[in-house]
């Protein structure tokens, strides 16, 4: 009797490890399942799309030709190799209808962008940066480059100030 009932705490004991172990793994999981969510672009606005926005994460970019920018920028030291898709094919892509870009940042900057600038310059939506995908919290998930060297009107505040990082909508009037 005595025994019987000890073997039965003990069955209870590793049952309540083993709930606690799944328990574990749960939410071990879905930390993993959260952390792979990658940041997205948001599209909205004049744009042909049947449901609202339309979203690009930086997966879905890079399936597209892809665009080098060799540049020096206030924000790196000698040259750097920025990859990404030119601004005007995704424009495209989105049938986007109208004069400026509302942009937005995951650090609430927000600039705007004429329209123009992606016909004008060869703007690229950048999703890597010397070969590592943009990290997460500093200029992920998209960074807007301008070709800074290649022309000297570009080297200025002025579109130095569109150049946002952590891009995660563009809103098109
Ligand atoms: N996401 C984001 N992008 C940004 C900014 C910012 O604060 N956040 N600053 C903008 C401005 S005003 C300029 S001039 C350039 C350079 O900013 P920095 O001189 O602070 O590096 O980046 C632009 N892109
Ligand atoms: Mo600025």
């Amino acid at each position: 009797m005595a025994k019987s009932y000890a073997l039965k705490s003990e069955i209870i004991v590793y049952r309540n490890i083993l709930s606690w172990a799944v328990l574990f793994l749960l939410i071990l999981m879905s930390a993993s399942i959260a952390m792979a969510e990658e940041t997205k672009l948001a599209i909205t606005g004049n744009i042909k799309s049947e449901h609202g926005a339309i979203y690009f994460s930086p997966g879905d970019m890079a399936a597209s030709k892809p665009v080098v920018i060799v540049t020096s920028s206030p924000w790196t030291t000698g040259k750097t190799r920025f990859r990404g898709v030119f601004l005007r094919d995704i424009l495209d892509k989105v049938e986007a209808d109208g004069t400026v870009l509302k942009a937005m940042a995951k650090d609430g900057y927000t600039v705007e962008i004429p329209i123009s600038d992606a016909t004008d310059y060869d703007v690229i939506i950048a999703y890597k940066m010397d070969g590592e995908w943009l990290e997460e919290d500093v200029y992920a998930p998209f960074w807007i480059i301008y070709p800074y060297d290649t022309d000297d009107e570009l080297a200025q505040e002025k579109y130095y100030g569109r150049s946002i990082w952590q891009l995660t909508q563009l809103i098109v009037e």
